[in-house]
C-alpha cells in the first residue's frame, strides 16, 4: 500500500492527526498537500499532547520524512515557531522538506483576512484569521509569492511591489488600515530565506521516487470534504481543495500512484465557523457531546458546533473522494446517551433527499430524518477489541458503515495513540 491519502469526511477536526500517527511505523514520508496554519490537529503521545498547525503530523515519527507540498500556504514565521518548539521537546525535524512551489503567507493577508471578516458582520465565514483566503486568491490570481521567490531578492521585490498595488488600496480605501511597504514586507520574508533554503527542493521529484521505489507515502489533509473549495458548503468553505482530488494536484503526484484513500469520520459531526449544518444539536445535548469530546478548536480554541451523526454527508464524502476505508473516531464519546440518533436523509419542503442537495439553499433548509439506535452505559474507553464492544456499539458502527458507503477498517476509542480497534 505505498500511495495512502487520509482525508477528512466532515467538517474537519475527525482526529486525522491521529489516524496519520497511527500508520506512523509503517510509512515513510508523510505529505501535506493543501491549507496551511489554519489547521489544528492534535497527537496524544504517552504523556505528551502535541499541538501542529502548519507541520504534517508524521513528524512526530522518528524515520518519517515530512513533506510541506505545493498545495499548501506556509506562514514563515508560524513555521520557525512549530519546528523550534518541537525541537525543544527533542523531537528530530531535520528531515522537513518544502517544494519550492508552496505560496508563502504574506503579512498583509494576513491583515486582510481579518479585517475582511470584521466587515463582514453576521455574513462573515469564520475563518481562522490565518491569511489563509486571501494568500490562495493571489495564487488564482496570479500575484501570489512563493517559497523559491525568497532566493531571488530582485524577483521577490517586484512580486510584492505588484501584489501591494491591489492590497494596499484594498486596505486604505476600503477597510481604513495602514499600507504596508514593499521593504518591509522583503525584509521580513528574507530573514527567512537562509534558514529555510536547505529545506527546499523538488517535492514532486522527490515524493515520485519514494514511491516508485516502493516506499510508503500518506498524504495527509488539512481541514475537511465540506470545507473543500469546490465540494463544500460554498461560501462557508476553507480556500483549497481539501478532497482527494486535491492530493494530485496539491503535491505533483500522479492519481495513479494513490493506492488507498482513508476517510476519517467522527461517531458524530462537529463543526467551527459560520455555514449550514443540517444535525446541529444547539441545546444541552450539543452541550454534552462538546464537553465529552473536548470539541474545542486546536488553532484558535474556539468552541465547535456539535451535532449527530450525518449519513448523508457520509455518502456524499465516500463518493466525491472514493474512499477504500474509513476510521471512525471517538466512538468513547457516545457511551452514556440513551438512544443515539443518526440522520439517514434530509426533509426540504416535504420533499425527501437520500443525497446531498445540489442546490445550497436547499441545504440550508433541509431538516435530517433521524433512525433512533439504543446506547450503552459502558464506558468503552481504551478498548481494542471489536468484540468486546457492548452489543449496541457493535450495531451502531454497523449501522453507520452501511450507511457511510464504505468499509469501516479502524475505530477510535479514545485519544491516546492505542486507543484504537483495527479491524482490516
Ligand atoms: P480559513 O481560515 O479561511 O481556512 O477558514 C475558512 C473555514 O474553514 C474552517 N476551518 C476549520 N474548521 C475546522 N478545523 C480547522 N482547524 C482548526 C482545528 C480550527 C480552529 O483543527 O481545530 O482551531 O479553530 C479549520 N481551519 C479552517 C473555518 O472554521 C472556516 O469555517
Ligand atoms: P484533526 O484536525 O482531524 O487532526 O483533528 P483534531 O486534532 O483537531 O481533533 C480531534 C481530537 O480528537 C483531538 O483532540 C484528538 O486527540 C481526539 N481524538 C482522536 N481520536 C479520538 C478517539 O477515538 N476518542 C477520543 N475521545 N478522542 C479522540
Ligand atoms: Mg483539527
Amino acid at each position: 500500500m505505498p500511495g495512502v491519502a487520509i482525508i477528512g469526511s466532515q467538517w474537519g477536526d475527525e482526529g486525522k492527526g491521529k489516524a496519520t500517527d497511527l500508520l506512523g511505523g509503517r510509512i515513510d514520508y508523510v505529505v501535506k498537500f493543501n491549507g496551511g496554519n489554519n489547521a489544528g490537529h492534535t497527537v496524544v503521545v504517552g504523556d505528551e499532547k502535541y499541538a501542529l498547525h502548519l507541520l504534517p503530523s508524521g513528524i512526530l515519527t522518528p524515520g518519517v520524512t515530512p513533506v510541506i507540498g505545493n498545495g499548501v500556504v506556509v506562514d514563515l514565521s508560524v513555521l520557525f515557531e512549530e519546528l523550534e518548539h518541537l525541537e525543544e521537546r527533542g523531537i528530530d525535524v531535520s528531515k522537513l522538506r518544502i517544494s519550492g512551489n508552496a505560496h508563502v503567507i504574506p503579512e498583509y493577508n494576513r491583515a486582510l483576512d481579518q479585517v475582511t471578516e470584521r466587515f463582514l458582520g453576521k455574513r462573515r465565514i469564520g475563518t481562522t484569521g490565518r491569511g489563509i483566503g486571501p494568500t490562495y486568491a493571489d495564487k488564482i490570481n496570479r500575484v501570489g509569492i512563493r517559497m523559491q521567490d525568497l532566493f531571488d531578492e530582485r524577483i521577490l521585490r517586484q512580486k510584492i511591489e505588484g501584489a501591494l498595488v491591489q492590497k494596499n488600496e484594498l486596505l486604505v480605501k476600503t477597510y481604513n488600515r495602514r499600507a504596508f511597504s514593499v521593504d518591509e514586507i522583503a525584509d521580513n520574508l528574507l530573514e527567512y530565506a537562509e534558514r529555510v533554503a536547505p529545506m527546499v527542493g523538488d517535492t514532486s521529484l522527490e515524493v515520485h521516487n519514494a514511491l516508485t521505489a516502493g516506499q510508503t507515502v500518506v498524504f495527509e489533509a488539512g481541514q475537511a470534504t465540506m470545507l473543500d473549495i469546490d465540494h463544500g458548503t460554498y461560501p462557508y468553505v476553507t480556500s483549497s481543495s481539501a478532497t482527494s482530488g486535491g492530493v494530485a494536484t496539491g503535491t505533483g503526484i500522479s492519481p495513479r500512484l494513490i493506492d488507498r484513500i482513508v476517510g476519517i469520520q467522527k461517531a458524530y459531526i462537529t463543526r467551527v465557523g459560520s455555514g449550514p449544518f443540517p444535525t446541529e444539536l444547539d441545546n444541552e445535548v450539543g452541550e454534552r457531546l462538546r464537553q465529552a469530546g473536548g470539541e474545542f478548536g486546536v488553532t484558535t480554541a474556539r468552541a465547535r458546533r456539535t451535532g449527530w451523526f450525518d449519513s448523508v454527508i457520509a455518502r456524499y464524502s465516500s463518493r466525491i473522494n472514493g474512499f477504500t476505508d474509513i476510521v471512525m473516531t471517538k466512538l468513547d464519546v457516545l457511551s452514556k446517551f440513551e438512544t443515539i440518533p443518526v440522520c439517514v436523509a434530509y426533509e426540504v419542503d416535504g420533499q425527501r433527499f437520500d443525497e446531498m442537495p445540489v442546490s445550497q439553499s436547499d441545504f440550508h433548509h433541509a431538516k435530517p430524518i433521524y433512525e433512533e439506535f439504543p446506547g450503552w452505559e459502558e464506558d468503552i474507553s481504551g478498548i481494542r477489541d471489536f468484540n468486546k464492544l457492548p452489543a449496541n456499539a457493535q450495531s451502531y458502527v454497523k449501522a453507520v458503515e452501511e450507511l457511510s458507503g464504505a468499509r469501516i477498517s479502524a475505530i477510535g476509542t479514545g485519544p491516546d495513540r492505542d486507543h484504537i480497534i483495527e479491524l482490516h
